[in-house]
């Protein structure tokens, strides 16, 4: 390009991807005469490479978007018609807090915050909201939706959301991709799959969809979901037959391996091949592959992901997974071992950001996002506490996301419930606000993020001024804190000030401040000593805090909830859609004609069966609802189980319903989560 043609006050911002993914991508923005023109991936960053996911590549299109909201909206027709008037900020903060100071004066805990992950950053999601509603005394919400039942599962065996370093992967010999389509939603992650499969190692795929990524792995196990603990079990049998274990490394480093072998004992590889709905010689090869080669020195890493935690032996299935590195001594190499979430290696300073000594010796009851359906609809009573009245929803869109919709819009759509909903778009959770607050984008303000599948620290500076009337959360709460009265120090820190407290002295701010991005330590081979960050040092097999809680101690398979039925004969599961990310860029043009439209993915002999053929309007349903989506005829399903690709908005599927109507509020055996894959759903033409 002439240099001629660059306008004069082109510049390139850096910044950090938002989005609920591992990769945490850093970006570079650029910016022409105040307006941000495209997002591209930061070729310095080695996570990032200099390569962005399509949804992210359209970051400027949504910032952009026509349907942006940028003014302060009051409601003016029927809750959830979706009816809104702008109004004044000082209007709209003025109403928000008069309601709010009315219910604190009774009970707070009536006030009712719900916020995910719509951005991670650590400034923009919980910085400045915490303070506030620490400071209010509201009900605390139980932050279950994603990764709890995986997460604690994880806690409870090694000690944290720790592991492998991410870039080990290159250098594995055999990886076991387990619940996890890295393709769509970890591709970052994929490029390291690629350098190994370059240099020999051995792929292997465990998910009951046949994935773009089964497509790309040597070896693909289709097992029935919720079925990966049976089939983990069966593994370590084999491991234990064949003296496949690294004895040294479980004397020193494992509690429990006595009783863990008598559990294994009970799951023969032919009993999991029937549970799991999988060819024995696949299991006894899997078994072989993954064991033997760690007899032979070499590196077998297993990038363990959420998928196979949606359901109500999530965590007890996380937890047998995670107990195979140590048992074949895996964690001796750098390229050994497991990830799932890399986010407890790092030193968030949580206490400073999120101020819990705000709550002034208050314990307020804790509601938990999982079951926002059952808390909404749920009346006053000694057991629950007070009826929610007030609702303040940011980074979030539960209409659309949480489980069992049906329960979730009778909450939402409560006369007497006061809703604020702080977002970009309107969304299904904003179609029922009483007033919608409207947020700047990641491009418009400050924040410092981790990330759950790398190791390092990235800040986002703002590339452009707020549009329209948008203030950041933390601005928003800033200015509710003060109507409503609260007046510590805290209420007046800027975003800068909050992005360095957020890592205090772990990291150097000014060396993020240059480059965007700064690496922890974190050592490879983090237990290749042990060194396990459980109260007994040592990877725990045998749990002494489940047993505390009840729990079985030793991992074991628990089946679904849901299991075929007459009535309900097909388990639905209900994956991410690539170019969507949960239920963000939805409304982004390019990105959803791509997907095309809301649909499910059916076996073509369970098409057959009920003649139902491709691209026809099919009902999905169960006791909780129907969703109604085009049926695709495809090899990605396995016989007996369909995939009805998430998140649509509701508002732009037939009959206004999503998948969502279909899954249900019962929770994961540990975590607390959210059981969205065992559900049972029966299909017929529309
Ligand atoms: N493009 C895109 N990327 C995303 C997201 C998105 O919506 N879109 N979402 C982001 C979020 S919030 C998260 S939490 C992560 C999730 O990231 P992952 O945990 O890696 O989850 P997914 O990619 O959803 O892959 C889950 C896979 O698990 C499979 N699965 C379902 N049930 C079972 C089971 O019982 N056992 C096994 N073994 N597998 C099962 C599904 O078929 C699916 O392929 O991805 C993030 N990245
Ligand atoms: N059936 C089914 N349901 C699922 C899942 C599934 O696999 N199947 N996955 C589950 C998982 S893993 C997750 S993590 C949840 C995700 O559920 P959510 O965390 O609700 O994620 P999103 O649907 O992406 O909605 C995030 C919203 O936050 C808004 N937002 C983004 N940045 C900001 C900001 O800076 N300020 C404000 N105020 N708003 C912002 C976006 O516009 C968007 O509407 O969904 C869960 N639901
Ligand atoms: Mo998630």
């Amino acid at each position: 390009m002439h240099a001629m043609n660059v306008p004069k006050d082109s510049r390139t911002v850096t910044g950090a991807c938002p989005h609920d993914c591992p990769d945490t991508c850093s970006l570079l923005t650029t910016v022409e005469n105040g307006i941000a023109i495209k997002v591209s991936g930061n070729p310095d960053h080695p996570h990032t490479a200099g390569a962005l996911c399509a949804k992210v590549s359209k970051y400027a299109e949504r910032t952009n978007h026509a349907e942006r909201i940028l003014t302060p909206l009051r409601r003016v027709g029927p809750k959830g018609s979706g009816q809104f008037a702008p109004i004044s900020w000082d209007a709209a903060l003025d109403e928000i807090a008069t309601k709010l100071k009315a219910i604190c004066a009774r009970d707070a805990q009536a006030v009712l915050p719900y916020s995910y992950a719509g951005t991670m950053g650590l400034v923009q999601s919980e910085g400045m909201a915490a303070r506030f509603f620490n400071r209010m005394g509201a009900s605390l919400l139980d932050r279950t939706i994603c990764a709890t039942a995986g997460g604690e599962a994880l806690t409870y065996t090694i000690g944290g959301k720790i592991g492998m370093k991410v870039e080990q992967f290159a250098h594995s010999n055999v990886i076991l991709i387990w619940g996890s389509n890295s393709i769509t939603s970890n591709l970052h992650f994929w490029r390291h799959v690629q350098e190994a499969k370059r240099k020999g190692a051995e792929i292997w795929c465990i998910d009951p969809r046949k994935t773009e990524t089964a497509d790309k792995c040597h070896h693909h196990i289709q097992l029935r979901p919720g079925t990966d603990a049976a089939l983990a079990l069966s593994i370590m049998h084999m491991l234990f037959a064949n003296r496949w274990i690294d004895e040294d490394y479980i004397a020193d480093h494992t509690l429990g391996v006595d009783a863990l072998r008598e559990r294994a004992a009970e799951w023969p590889p032919e009993r999991a091949a029937e549970v799991c709905g999988v060819p024995v010689e696949q299991i006894r090869h899997l078994a072989e592959a993954y064991g033997q080669r760690a007899r032979t020195g070499q590196s077998v890493a297993i990038r363990l992901n959420y998928g196979m935690q949606r359901v109500r032996g999530g965590g007890n299935a996380a937890r047998a997974i995670a107990c195979l590195p140590a048992l074949v001594g895996a964690w001796r190499k750098p390229a050994g071992g497991l990830l799932l979430s890399s986010s407890g290696m790092y030193p968030v300073q949580r206490e400073a950001l999120y101020r819990p000594d705000l709550l002034a010796g208050r314990t307020p009851r804790t509601i938990n996002m999982s079951t926002v359906g059952d808390a909404l609809n749920a009346p006053s009573s000694t057991a629950f506490g007070p009826q929610v009245e007030a609702l303040i929803v940011y980074n979030s869109n539960p209409v659309a996301v949480a489980p069992q919709s049906g329960e979730v819009v009778r909450g939402f759509a409560r006369e007497d419930l006061f809703t604020v909903v702080l977002e970009h778009f309107q969304t299904d959770t904003a179609d029922y606000a009483d007033i919608i607050l409207p947020a700047t984008t990641q491009l418009e303000h400050w924040d410092i993020h981790l990330s759950y599948g790398h190791t390092d620290v990235l800040l986002n500076r703002p590339a452009i001024a707020p549009m329209g009337q948008a203030k950041a959360n933390t601005q928003i709460f800033r200015e509710l804190a003060a109507r409503m009265g609260y007046t510590e120090a805290c209420f007046a820190e800027d975003d800068e000030t909050l992005c360095r407290q957020a890592y205090g002295a772990h990291v150097d701010f000014d060396e993020l401040l240059a480059k965007g991005f700064a690496t922890l330590d974190w050592p490879d081979a983090p237990f290749a000593k042990g060194g396990f960050a459980t109260p007994s040092g040592k990877c725990e097999f045998y749990s002494e805090r489940l047993a505390a809680m009840g729990l079985d101690a030793v991992p074991n398979h628990i089946p679904n909830i849901e299991l075929p039925s007459d009535q309900f004969p097909l388990a639905m599961i209900s994956p991410p859609a690539r170019n969507f990310l949960n239920s963000t860029f939805v409304n982004v043009k390019s990105l959803r004609n791509m997907e095309g439209e809301p649909l499910v993915e059916l076996h073509e002999a369970d098409a057959a069966q009920r003649q139902i053929a491709h691209g026809q309007l099919v009902r999905i349903y169960n006791a909780r609802g129907s969703y109604h989506c085009t049926a695709h005829i495809s090899p990605r399903a396995r016989q007996g189980v369909v995939n009805g690709l998430g998140i649509w908005w509701r508002k732009l599927g037939a009959k206004g319903t999503n998948v969502n109507e279909l899954t249900s509020q019962a929770l994961t055996d540990i975590g607390r989560g959210p059981t969205f894959y065992d559900c049972a759903v029966q299909v017929e033409a529309a």
